[in-house]
């Protein structure tokens, strides 16, 4: 705003211009230095905080929750993602405040969610507290427009679905959207949202981002110990001052040892406990926005959907299949990353049938398999296209997920200083051959699995 202020009140000689330029560089520069400096600056992790952060690690594998208001509308016949449909359709915030009124789960069973995330192999969930359409999906106080208070169902599915986390000892995170088309403060409006009619002509930024923090004391202190607070949206306007220094320093007041991260596509800043990865493994971009480098300062996490959508998506039949999610969370252990699979429950509250599948089938190999990926970190190689490899004490997993015929080449690794290097699945020795830089595999045909051919590499 104050760019507009200095942009009036300049004559436009050519001097002014010169200013004019040196101007918008520095305020860019103060702009940036201020984001930064608003981070969590000088923050030191408790021990429990460093303990989690291992917890985290040697978990490997969640399931990402995208539930909200907008389930209802199932992404309105289009493909895409389904949450967002209050931009895409640029519903009215008054016509898209009806939907609340419809949202009624009755089939919507804790038990039921998490039994399925346990036999699915997965340790946490990380479920939408609140997504960008601004519907609290638990009992907030600061405001009407959340479950308890704005829907028949009238009771909060947080705090359900907490408890039975509670007893069949799963973690719980929140995804926070700081990113809000719904509230009236979130002003200046930023990149998204703008063709909704609606939204308010002024706000107070600030009031919002108070606003925001006590709806994240709310989720801090009314349900318990919890993971963490996955953040997104602040993306939507970046160069706003979010305060981020005082919202991280209160959630670590508030719990010290919960996790967080934030999906703003950057290095992590100071007060993040994880770094995050929408849709690529580290280090990839097919997205467009995943640019950044990959953090060697804290844990890092993947997320993914199932079909294209996070949100409940009736039309899209365009499901992954176990296979290639397999490779994805076997690659993103191969970087150290966690695995963070999407479901978007329907709007009775139960998950789609075809989720419930793929990750019933992902569970089952995880049975056999989940030695090779709990508790592992990133391995010596990291992932090629033939696979990827992980590591827990002195034991290397190499993770052959497409063989090609072609020798497996492990730098680093002196055969001397191996003790055994056998097939998972029997025991049976494998063919190492030593090179220069370090040992080569080769896999006879039959011994080739269809999903994950994982040699075992003990070191002495
Ligand atoms: O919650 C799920 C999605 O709804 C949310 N993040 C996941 C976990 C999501 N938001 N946006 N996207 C996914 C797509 C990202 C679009 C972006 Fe951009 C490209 C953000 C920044 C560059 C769109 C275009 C928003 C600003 C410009």
């Amino acid at each position: 705003m104050y760019l507009c202020i200095f942009f009036g009140k300049l004559k436009t000689s050519n001097i002014m211009r010169l200013l004019q330029s040196r101007f918008i560089v520095l305020i860019l520069f103060t702009g940036f230095l201020s984001l930064h400096l608003s981070a969590q600056e000088g923050y030191v992790p408790t021990q429990e905080n460093l303990d989690n952060r291992e917890w985290f690690q040697d978990a490997k594998y969640g399931l990402f929750v995208h539930w909200g208001v907008y389930s209802i509308m199932g992404g309105g016949g289009d493909q895409g993602i389904a949450e967002w449909i209050m931009e895409q359709k640029d519903i009215p915030i008054v016509q898209y405040e009806k939907l609340p009124g419809f949202f009624n789960p009755t089939r919507f069973d804790p038990a039921e969610w998490v039994s399925m995330v346990k036999k699915a192999g997965m340790k946490y969930i990380t479920i939408t507290s609140k997504h960008h359409d601004g519907f609290a999906m638990y009992d907030s106080k600061v405001s009407d427009y959340n479950i308890v208070d704005a829907t028949p169902y009238g009771k909060d599915v947080i705090g359900l679905l907490k408890k039975e986390c509670d007893k069949q000892g799963i973690k719980l995170f929140f995804y926070h959207s700081q990113l809000d088309w719904h509230q009236s403060d979130y002003f200046p409006h930023g990149r998204t949202g703008n063709g909704i009619a609606d939204r308010s002509e002024a706000g107070d930024f600030n009031a919002y981002i108070d606003y925001m923090n006590t709806q994240l004391s709310e989720l801090l202190t009314q349900y318990g110990e919890i993971g963490g607070i996955w953040f997104d949206g602040m993306w939507d306007k970046p160069d706003a001052d979010w305060r981020l220094g005082e919202t991280y320093a209160l959630i670590h007041k508030h719990q010290p040892g919960a996790l967080i991260g934030s999906n703003h596509h950057k290095m992590p800043y100071p007060g993040e406990d994880f770094m995050m990865f929408e849709r690529d493994l580290p280090g990839e971009n097919s997205m467009g926005f995943n640019n950044t480098g990959i953090s060697d300062q804290v844990p890092l996490e993947m997320c993914e959907t199932m079909n294209g959508s996070w949100g409940f998506n009736i039309i899209d039949q365009n499901y992954k299949s176990v296979e290639m999610l397999i490779h994805t969370m076997v690659r993103a252990a191969g970087y150290g990353a966690n695995f963070l699979l999407n479901t978007g429950p329907m709007p009775n509250g139960q998950i789609q049938p075809e989720n419930v599948d793929t990750l019933m089938a992902i569970g089952n190999w995880l049975e056999t398999y989940g030695e090779a990926i709990y508790g592992s970190r990133q391995g010596p190689v990291k992932p090629q296209e033939w696979g990827a490899t992980t590591v827990k004490d002195n034991v290397i997993y190499v993770h052959v997920l497409d063989y090609k015929g072609r020798a497996i080449e492990i730098k680093g690794i002196d055969p001397s200083h191996l003790r055994s290097a056998v097939y998972f699945d029997d025991g049976s020795r494998v063919d190492v051959k030593r090179t220069e830089e370090g040992i080569h595999l080769t896999i006879p045909k039959k011994k080739v699995k269809s999903i994950d051919t994982i040699i075992v590499l003990t070191l002495k």
